[in-house]
């Protein structure tokens, strides 16, 4: 090894992983049991629609070869005039954590979907993967069953190449189940991370000329040369 090699300190990959989903579908449960501690906030608030988590919270998920950003968020409509959320989506996500709860759906998730569609457009799907939480509420019922019987979900799942994992964040987190869950979910993040290598799910400005491809199809522009950013 070159005494320079020495000398300079390794630059390690961080990657920015967004998690969002509908009030009490266990984001921040989500988080802390991917930590195995309690790094954000958690509260029921079943029904009443205020959510526990106020604005967006970032938290380092230290790795042998690189780090997790992993960002708590609020509900969508909070999110979207988040400062905070403004910017980081600037810098662009490397993934999207859909937290959806089995214990809720299919009541709020339909439109769930429908509104985080809305807010990162088609392209969400190649960052996306989705944590099915709840799955304590399964009883003696399989996953299979549970889509099988929720065919709008079912259809969403698709578009994410079914990257999804049932997730009960009330087990033990020092459980072999707990660990065999954690292994699962990353997984799939470092299948989503690889796949998506450099690129990242970014806010795209508004064209402020409206140049020949916005008048094509009268949309966003997506040339990249007109952005208001
Ligand atoms: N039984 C069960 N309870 C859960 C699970 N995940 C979360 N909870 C409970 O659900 C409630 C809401 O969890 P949170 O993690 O605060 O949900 P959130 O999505 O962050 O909620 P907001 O920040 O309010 O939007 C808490 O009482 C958690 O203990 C789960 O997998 N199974
Ligand atoms: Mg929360």
């Amino acid at each position: 090894m070159e005494l320079q090699d020495m000398d300079t300190p390794k630059e390690v990959a961080v990657s920015l992983v967004l998690v969002v989903g509908g009030i009490g579908h266990g984001k921040s449960s989500f988080i802390n049991f991917v930590f195995g501690e309690e790094k954000c906030k958690v509260g029921s608030t079943w029904g009443v629609g205020k959510t526990i988590t106020k604005d967006i919270q970032e938290i380092d998920y230290k790795r042998k070869d690189d780090i997790i950003t992993f960002v708590d968020t609020p509900s969508l409509d909070a999110l979207n005039s988040s400062s905070k959320f403004q910017n980081l989506y600037k810098t662009g996500f490397n993934a999207l954590v859909i937290v959806c709860s089995i214990k809720s759906y299919p009541s709020q998730s339909p439109p769930l979907f429908d509104n985080i569609k809305s807010l990162f457009g088609e392209d969400m799907y190649r960052y996306s993967l989705v944590v099915l939480s709840f799955e304590d509420y399964l009883g003696e019922s399989t996953v299979d069953e549970f889509l099988n019987a929720n065919s709008t979900l079912k259809a969403f799942l698709k578009k994410t190449e079914d990257k999804y994992v049932a997730f009960d964040n009330t087990l033990d987190k020092e459980s072999k189940e707990a660990n065999e869950q954690r292994a699962r979910f990353f997984v799939y993040l470092d299948s989503v991370l690889r796949n998506n290598e450099d690129q990242t799910l970014k806010q795209i400005g508004r064209c402020s000329l409206l140049c020949s491809c916005c008048c094509k199809c009268w949309s966003w522009c997506k040339c990249k040369l007109h952005l208001n950013s």
